[in-house]
């Protein structure tokens, strides 16, 4: 394939970021400040708006509820319009009351099981004013100790609390169930891998789709294969893109395994799931050192960059070497377009589309930063979890 052959398709390519991208972050050590960092929802999304004006790759911005709770969500809505961008997935949160440290969906009591299904009823209701498709549930439920919690019972409490849930969903909305093997329960977590994100989908109905956050798996997975399998199943509803060294370190998407981005990508084009509105594209990174919007326009052009060679991939060649038992030759071919290096052809392409050659650069040069960090003095800068 000639790069001249992928642009239709590169056009198409729209990756959601995470309002929480741009508060302060970092780990159970030390949440670094930093200057400019945003101290309001709008704020959050005024800088997520540079990230698509500057690559234009950018479209929407997922909210965290309630880290990024206002009074009306309509007005927000609109906000964010002004700035170019629409509100996109709406992340519920039951991982940071108090009343949730033993489980949330899958707590022996009743009562915090209905306060959970209920956050969702709201999330569900933020939906409604933002125009939201999509309502991600991550849960952080599990034990600690063998024998702490009866791991059958949550599962049969999950089931009834998501099929609750999934019964508010109205019009296109659907509901995505991340996965992910630990933390903060170590001994068992109730939604641990895909297959039982996909077995709790399967039941709810066609509305439910899986969520595969490519940070969420142990050390040597074949995240591809999960991606090959999950299309087949037509259960592959999202990703939250971010990449890991050790544990869900939510850093930079291709930083730590390039090459790994881009074998997911081709099954993401073989399995029929790119520039499919039922795949969605997220991140789900934080910056705890580097600076958040450049961090972020980084990661889109990574995505970018990865789905440029994925495209590029000759097929017919590949599917040929195959078939003749050709094992080198078809990986040689599946390794010709990892290493084709896209940057000059992307940067003609998005000048020609009046979009910068080289969205950072021009970013740094558009003394937004510069701006941000000697405006934004006093109040209360975000961080994650607020
Ligand atoms: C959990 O680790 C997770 O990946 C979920 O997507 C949450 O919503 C997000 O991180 C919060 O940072
Ligand atoms: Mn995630």
């Amino acid at each position: 394939m000639k790069f001249s052959e992928i642009t239709g398709l590169l056009e198409k390519q729209a990756i959601e970021v995470p309002s929480w991208a741009y508060g302060n972050s970092g780990t159970r050590f030390k949440v670094f400040g930093s200057p400019g960092t945003p101290r309001s929802v709008e704020e959050k999304i005024a800088d997520a708006a540079q990230v698509n004006k500057f690559t234009g790759l950018a479209p929407s911005v997922a909210l965290h509820i309630p880290w990024d709770m206002v009074d009306d969500f309509g007005a927000l809505r609109r906000y964010a319009e002004d700035q170019g961008v629409k509100l996109g997935t709406i992340n519920s949160n039951t991982f940071q009351d108090d009343v949730y440290k033993l489980g949330s969906l899958t707590h022996t009591d009743p009562a915090v099981r209905r306060k959970a299904i209920d956050h969702h009823f709201q999330c569900i209701e933020i939906m409604n004013a933002t125009g939201s498709r999509d309502l991600k549930i991550w849960l952080a439920d599990g034990t600690n100790y063998p024998g702490q919690g009866d791991i059958r019972s949550r599962q049969e409490w999950l089931a009834e609390g998501l099929a609750e849930i999934y019964a508010r969903l109205s019009g296109d909305q659907r509901l995505v169930l991340e996965y992910k093997f630990f933390e903060p329960a170590f001994y068992h977590t109730d939604v641990c891998d895909w297959g039982t994100s996909y077995t709790h989908c399967a039941a709810l109905g066609e509305r439910a789709m899986v969520c595969l956050d490519t940070g969420h798996h142990a050390p040597g997975t074949n995240i591809e294969f999960i991606v090959a399998q999950l299309l087949r199943l037509g259960k592959l509803g999202s990703f939250d893109f971010n990449s890991r060294f050790y544990a869900d370190d939510d850093l930079i998407v291709g930083a730590a395994d390039p090459y790994q981005l881009y074998r997911i990508l081709v099954e993401v084009v073989r399995g029929g799931g790119y520039g499919n509105p039922d795949v969605a594209f997220m991140l789900d990174q934080c910056h705890n050192i580097e600076k958040k919007i450049p961090g972020q326009i980084r990661s889109v052009l990574n995505v970018q960059e990865a789905t440029a060679k994925a495209l590029l991939l000759d097929r017919e060649a590949l599917t040929a070497a195959q078939e003749a038992g050709d094992v080198l030759g078809a990986n040689t071919i599946f390794m010709d377009a990892y290493y084709t290096d896209v940057r000059a052809d992307l940067a003609e392409w998005r000048e020609s589309r009046g979009l910068p050659g080289d969205p950072m650069a021009a970013y740094l040069a558009s003394g937004y930063q510069e701006r941000i960090e000697a405006e934004r003095v006093g109040g209360t800068q975000l961080s994650w979890g607020s």
